[in-house]
């Protein structure tokens, strides 16, 4: 059945009405913390031979860095020992607060002579468990080092330490005309050294690629205490290996790092988001398709969620489903400079959806509360299902073909036990699928573990496509990287962390 254009439910479709400013919400909480138990009690997992923290090293630290950023108050550390998620925790006694890269370096400095292990934590949004303690690992939160050093309105080239949270750069760089090439859910609690240390994705991937190739620079500490000042502020560079990007994505495990310089790009003066219902994933697939040919250049981000996550964002949390309900949801974001070209672009593109009855109704936003309303589905999916219940968490890139093919699989797979909701980042092949239960049961953890993974790496996926490894992945390395690639990486492990005291438990296999 074709529907008529009519049929669509347009909020305030008018061309003036598209130009906005960058929008969308933060999500970011945790709760129920005494419910968690520990990491240890959880998982089978030993303590490395460190050292244990002694009077006498929190005396140094405070000579560092002053009574005050010494914090021992077992109430305020706790939050900073659990995940986002409530899923693992650990058991530290100490929490540093540096403000330069100077403190990092003499508080690495004296954690290596005395063989003390660290776990640097910036937003605490990471969801496979490295972002918090194992044991009694001494907690580095870099909340505190968070000045903007400087802005180039010329080249938007952004310099500045690591502990900015995400949100508030894209508010600084806006009043230049700029934008950060990064945006995710977390974007209000996460802070950019994080997201460099996972190589965060989100939402702008499909625009503007990998983080890798926006970062220019980086400061980053070792683990004995050495500054290694890759920051530079040009494009061009080929002159030896590229340094810098071995702390992208290695999780802390390699060095803490404490500054940052970053390629901003031009603030799109004209957004508009359409959302539509689907019956099928081919549907969704279609609608991709002419997603990608009708609006080739302007388009920003092309999302999908299916039934089951509308529904907890309704339940959970009071969020209404803006079109009718449908089994799937497709959400397209175009973002340019020029209202008229590119509501030509969406005119034909609506047209092309609805002639080709691929999407069967949809609503198409163009100010600004009413995209970020759209947006604001997606983005607190997460959000919902943890107040759901206990999520085991797999973020799996996939022929996009397949994509959906894991989701029904696990839906027959793990019966009624557990709820099996998928979603994610449909333009860059990216499944975010979840399971959730009442509560964590570690026989369910083996109904789906490693059969997920097993079945990711036999068609060529990834177990990883944007979390990182973690805690809690860490041991399925072996799916996507030969043993000469992990041998190489232990080695590098080895050379800038010989006594491994930086995030000892996570993304390698012990
Ligand atoms: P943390 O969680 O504190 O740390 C993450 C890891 O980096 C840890 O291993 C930590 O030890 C290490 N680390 C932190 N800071 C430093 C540093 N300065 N130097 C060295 N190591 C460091 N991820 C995506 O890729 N795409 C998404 O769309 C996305 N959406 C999310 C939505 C929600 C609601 C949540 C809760 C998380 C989401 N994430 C997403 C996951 C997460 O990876 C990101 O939130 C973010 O990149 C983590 O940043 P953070 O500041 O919270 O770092
Ligand atoms: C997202 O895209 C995040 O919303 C979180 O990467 C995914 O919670 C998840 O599974
Ligand atoms: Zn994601």
């Amino acid at each position: 059945m074709t529907l008529a254009r009519s049929a669509l439910c347009l909020i305030n479709y008018s061309r003036s009405s598209r130009c906005l400013g960058n929008i969308r919400q933060i999500s970011s909480s945790s709760s129920n913390l005494t419910l968690t138990k520990l990491t240890s009690e959880l998982y089978d997992v030993k303590r490395g031979p460190y050292g244990f923290v002694s009077d006498k090293d929190i005396r140094t630290f405070e000579s560092i860095l002053g009574e005050q950023r010494v914090i021992t108050d077992e109430s305020v550390i706790e939050s900073y020992n659990v995940d986002w998620l409530n899923t693992v925790r650990g058991q530290s006694k100490v929490l540093l607060k540096p403000k330069t890269t100077e403190e990092v370096s003499k508080i690495l400095m004296h954690c290596n002579e005395q063989n003390l292990a660290v776990c640097p934590q910036s937003g605490n949004t990471g969801l496979v468990g490295g972002s918090v303690p194992v044991f009694d690992e001494i907690i580095l939160s870099m909340q505190l080092m968070n000045e903007i050093t400087s802005i180039d309105p010329l080249t938007g080239i952004l310099q500045c330490q690591s502990g900015c949270i995400l949100e508030n750069l894209n508010t600084a760089l806006a009043s230049h005309n700029l934008t950060m090439p990064l945006d995710l859910g977390a974007k209000g609690s996460c802070l950019i050294g994080g997201n460099l240390s996972t190589n965060a994705a989100g939402i702008r991937f499909l625009r503007y690629g990998s983080l890798r190739g926006s970062v220019l620079g980086i400061e980053a500490v070792l683990a004995d205490g050495r500054v290694m000042d890759f920051s530079s502020t040009i494009r061009k560079d080929n002159t030896g290996y590229d340094l810098k990007q071995l702390f992208i994505g290695s999780e802390g495990t390699l060095g803490v790092i404490t500054g940052v310089s970053i390629l901003a790009p031009v603030k799109p003066s004209c957004v508009n988001v359409a959302f539509f219902g689907a019956d099928t994933f081919e549907d969704l697939l279609s609608l991709l398709k002419l997603a990608k040919t009708s609006l080739g250049e302007i388009l920003s981000a092309i999302e999908f969620l299916d039934s089951s996550c509308m529904k907890e964002v309704g339940e959970q949390l009071g969020m209404p489903n803006p079109i009718s309900e449908h089994p799937f949801y497709f959400l397209v974001e175009t973002s340019g400079s020029n209202a008229a070209h590119d509501g030509d672009k969406l005119d034909l593109f609506v047209e092309n959806c609805l002639e080709s009855n691929f999407a069967k109704d949809g609503t198409l936003a163009t100010d600004l509360s009413k995209i970020q309303s759209i947006w604001n589905l997606r983005e607190n999916i997460a959000e919902a299902l943890k107040c759901k219940g206990y999520t085991y968490k797999y973020d799996i890139s996939l022929p996009t073909i397949k994509m959906y093919d894991i989701v029904n699989i696990m839906r027959k797979r793990m019966g009624d036990d557990c709820t099996v909701y998928g979603y994610g980042h449909l333009g860059d092949g990216n499944l975010h699928l979840n399971v959730v239960s009442k509560e964590y049961d570690a026989n369910i953890l083996a109904q789906i573990e490693p059969f997920v993974y097993d079945y990711t790496a036999s068609l060529k996926g990834s177990i990883s496509a944007e979390h990182g490894l973690g805690f809690k992945k860490k041991k399925y390395i072996g799916l996507n990287k030969s043993p000469e690639a992990i041998s190489m990486m232990k080695n590098i492990k080895q050379l800038l962390d010989p006594k491994g005291i930086l995030n000892p438990y996570t993304t390698l296999p012990s």
